[in-house]
């Protein structure tokens, strides 16, 4: 029997939350938000209390339709807010960014974690990650940002990602980047439809096979938009199922905008998983 003073399954099986911090005048949901290092860092602040894990920082814009920055723009953005939270906090950051150089200068400002939504397939990306030593995401997308939406096509979106991650997952091991370095993420909204993101969420547990942690990001994303018909800024609720659903598929990692909101979504799910086992 379990002592009900206890609560031990309120922490039992947590997934970690990655908390996106975008410092972009044009991000789909916060743009221009966080443009200043001090805003970037009282935010981030806000969502280590909140319960992240990671802090997310990205430059440089991905949604649907964006357009690429040069990197002398990603590093003006990215690098005071680095070192602005690095001057009061420990967490772990990420920079979300395909460019070599900018993954040097936010290492060296402070980041510990490689988020590349390109998979380290930008020439010298992947150089600049083994020589980095920090651990690293690589993410399947099809296409590029400006145009991936177009007409994604696949025979099988699971599989064909599945088979894409596996072969970057062997690119990287083979360029020196340790297998337990790795996290693998399938890329919600990234050059796929409705249905192919949907079906990505139903068979995530397949990329478990690849023996990385999964990572998943559906926060606020249109394809919520599309099944629930709302507008960005009326996607919470959506975002939180979508968050639950991907932790009972197996996700490891949840990129999130609302941090408290999902801890609390997925502290229900932990521990209903732990009743579950104790019983
Ligand atoms: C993600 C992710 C990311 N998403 C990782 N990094 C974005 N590892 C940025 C839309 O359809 O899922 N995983 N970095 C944001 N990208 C998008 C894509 C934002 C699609 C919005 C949409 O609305």
């Amino acid at each position: 029997m379990i002592e009900r003073s206890e609560r031990s399954w309120l922490k039992a099986d947590q997934a970690q939350i990655m908390g996106i911090l975008n410092i972009t005048p044009d991000s789909f949901s916060d743009g221009g938000l966080f443009l200043s290092a001090e805003n970037a860092a009282e935010q981030a602040r806000r969502m280590e209390q909140e319960g992240a894990s990671i802090i997310d920082i990205g430059g440089e814009s991905t949604r649907p339709g964006a357009l690429p920055v040069t990197a002398e723009q990603e590093l003006e953005r990215v690098i005071p807010a680095i070192r602005a939270i690095r001057e009061h906090s420990q967490i772990p950051i990420s920079i979300d960014t395909s460019k070599p150089e900018v993954m040097r200068e936010a290492v060296k400002a402070g980041a510990s974690l490689v988020n590349d939504v390109y998979g380290l397939r930008t020439p010298g990306a992947l150089e600049a990650a083994v020589e980095l030593e920090v651990p690293v995401c690589i993410m399947h997308m099809q296409g590029e940002p400006r145009t991936m939406q177009a007409n994604p096509r696949y025979s099988n979106v699971v599989e064909d990602v599945y088979r894409f991650l596996s072969e970057r997952v062997q690119a990287a091991v083979n360029a020196g980047i340790a297998k337990d370095k790795i996290i693998v993420d399938p890329g919600f909204g990234f050059g796929k439809t409705v249905e192919q993101n949907m079906a990505l969420l139903y068979g995530l547990a397949r990329f478990r096979d690849l023996g990385c942690p999964v990572l998943i990001g559906v926060s606020r994303k249109s394809t919520l938009g599309a099944i629930l018909d709302r507008p960005v800024d009326k996607r919470l609720a959506g975002s939180l199922a979508a968050a639950v659903l991907a932790r009972i598929q197996g996700a490891d990692i949840i990129r999130v905008h609302d941090v408290a909101e999902t801890v609390d979504a997925l502290k229900v799910l932990a521990a209903m998983k732990a009743i579950g086992e104790y019983t």
